[in-house]
């Protein structure tokens, strides 16, 4: 399918308002943006910029379907989730291939992409019947104590352009059984997707009589992310990104005691013990460090492994990577689509420019290719692991090997960065697969043992830890972020008698 009926069939064809609330509000905008398929640099389509006048009329609408919705039952905002994961269903193919070529996922990813969305829209619909607080004990008599959770009113959600849509699902689908409306500002480089989206969304939403709960703002000027940090009438701000704006949005938020949710960078490694099961990691490393081109937050950038393996593990590595198909994301022999725009080519130029200068040995690739679509090679280095470049997040599909003796000195490594999302270890050896996950471990928020560092399931809660930000979304109990706790305490007896003990009696 061409892009332009692929467009018409999403509906995408039509102008749109570069922000949207309630399903069809059309507001002025300021001037546009373009998107363009990294593929080949095409320009999709132009894009209405959100104004800073526009923004105003998303949060007030917002604000007001917050009111509304805290209104309604759980269970019944669950429905509403339900019936927008059906048409996410029914339109499955098209999102997918929308996903591939507005940011270069190849076709199994961007199928994987939605398909995420769907899980988590199980998972929230499931949730939606089981909101609970604890019943404790109270020490008074005829009192009870319990702690019951409310929602927040308005929550803000920055995504990515990695994930276009499966990371505004984790956050809004969760935000929206618990009972708050969400604005969405995406990704500059994914708006397509980005609206497709909105739009199933806020028609589900006015279908069920309630218009204006899902908010958009399509802009590529950092003035309206500022703003969303800034605004007090944002109780909560979901912010996925670098770790550099990550902690600007962090200290913004704070500052109005606001809360904020981040999920930043990722300097992801696989640990590879002596007694690994090669037939394993080849194919794990393969998809962590190559899959989505290198770029997830949850991507393998570095591959620590014992010096008894690191040369065999090398050799079959480069192997693999010349075996890599790197072309149209479309075509289903492809493996390695672009990097996202000329900006992240640059990047990944610079990276490998830079890991050469320290003294850094490329086992495979190291190049970019020319003609129109922004492709490198994946990419295989010798590093050590102090080198500036190597703390970094490049997001591209570079890999720096380096060997280790004892598995102490393994896990120093893999904790010796800034960043703490993603690890994994490949071992048959039950003590050494216990240390990874020991507390004295890996001090990320994910740790795997004898499966890659990317592609986490939605069932556990996901995020990081250090200038990862400390968030956590998705699955287990990442619901409890969207909502405010309350203690209550009921006294239904005739006495009032004081916790501790305190006697506070006017003496007759
Ligand atoms: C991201 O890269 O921001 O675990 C999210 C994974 C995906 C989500 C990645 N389920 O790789």
């Amino acid at each position: 399918m061409d892009s332009r009926r692929l467009l018409a069939e999403l509906r995408l064809d039509r102008a749109n308002p570069g922000a949207a609330f309630g399903d069809a509000v059309e507001v002025p905008g300021a001037g546009h943006f373009s998107t363009e398929n990294p593929a080949d640099g095409a320009v999709l389509a132009e894009i209405g910029r959100a104004s800073v006048y526009d923004y105003d009329h998303v949060i007030a609408a917002a604000t007001a379907a917050a009111a509304r919705l805290r209104a309604v039952p759980a269970p019944v905002r669950g429905e509403l989730v339900r019936r927008i994961a059906m048409r996410l269903r029914e339109r499955k193919e098209l999102l997918a291939t929308l996903v591939s070529l507005e940011v270069g996922k190849i076709r199994s990813e961007g199928a994987g992409e939605i398909q995420e969305m769907m899980d988590i829209a199980d998972f929230a619909v499931g949730l939606a019947r089981q909101f609970g607080g604890r019943t404790l004990a109270s020490e008074r008599p005829s009192h009870r104590l319990y702690e019951q959770w409310h929602p927040l009113g308005v929550a803000g959600v920055i995504t990515a352009f990695n994930f276009p849509a499966a990371v505004w699902a984790w956050n809004a689908f969760i935000a929206v059984v618990c009972g708050n409306a969400v604005v969405w500002k995406p990704s500059p480089k994914a708006p397509l997707v980005a609206l497709a989206v909105h739009r199933i969304a806020a028609a589900e939403a006015a279908a069920a009589g309630l218009p204006g709960i899902f908010g958009l703002l399509l802009s590529d000027e950092p003035v309206l992310g500022q703003r969303m940090a800034a605004d007090a009438r944002i109780a909560l701000l979901s912010f996925t990104g670098s770790s550099a704006v990550g902690r600007t949005v962090a200290q913004t938020v704070a500052a109005r005691f606001g809360r904020s949710l981040l999920e930043c960078s990722g300097n992801n490694a696989v640990i590879v013990a002596p007694d690994a099961d090669l037939a394993l990691v080849t194919p794990a490393v393969l998809f962590g460090a190559v899959g989505t081109a290198g770029q997830r937050c949850t991507s393998t950038r570095r591959l620590i492994v014992h010096e008894s393996l690191f040369e065999p593990l090398l050799a079959r590595l480069g192997h693999a990577y010349a075996r890599v198909r790197i072309g149209d994301p479309l075509d289903p022999a492809t493996l390695l689509g672009p990097l996202i725009d000329a900006h992240a080519r640059d990047l990944y130029r610079s990276a490998v420019g830079q890991v050469c200068a320290s003294g850094g040995e490329i086992v495979f690739g190291g190049r970019h290719l020319d003609g129109p679509g922004y492709f490198v090679q994946p990419t295989l280095v010798r590093a050590r692991p102090e080198w500036p470049v190597v703390q970094r997040e490049t997001f591209a599909p570079i890999l720096y090997a380096m060997p280790y003796r004892e598995l102490d000195e393994a896990i120093t490594i893999n904790n010796a960065v800034e960043q703490g999302l993603s690890s994994s270890i490949f071992t048959r050896d039950i003590a050494s697969a216990e240390a990874f996950v020991a507390a004295a471990g890996s001090d990320c928020g994910i740790a795997n043992v004898n499966c890659g560092t990317s592609g986490a399931e939605i069932g556990a809660a996901f995020g990081g830890e250090k200038a990862t930000g400390g968030g956590r979304e998705a699955g287990s109990d990442a619901w409890k972020a969207y909502m405010r706790r309350q203690a209550v305490t009921i006294n239904w007896g005739r006495e009032l008698p004081l916790a501790q003990g305190v006697q506070f009696d006017i003496q007759p």
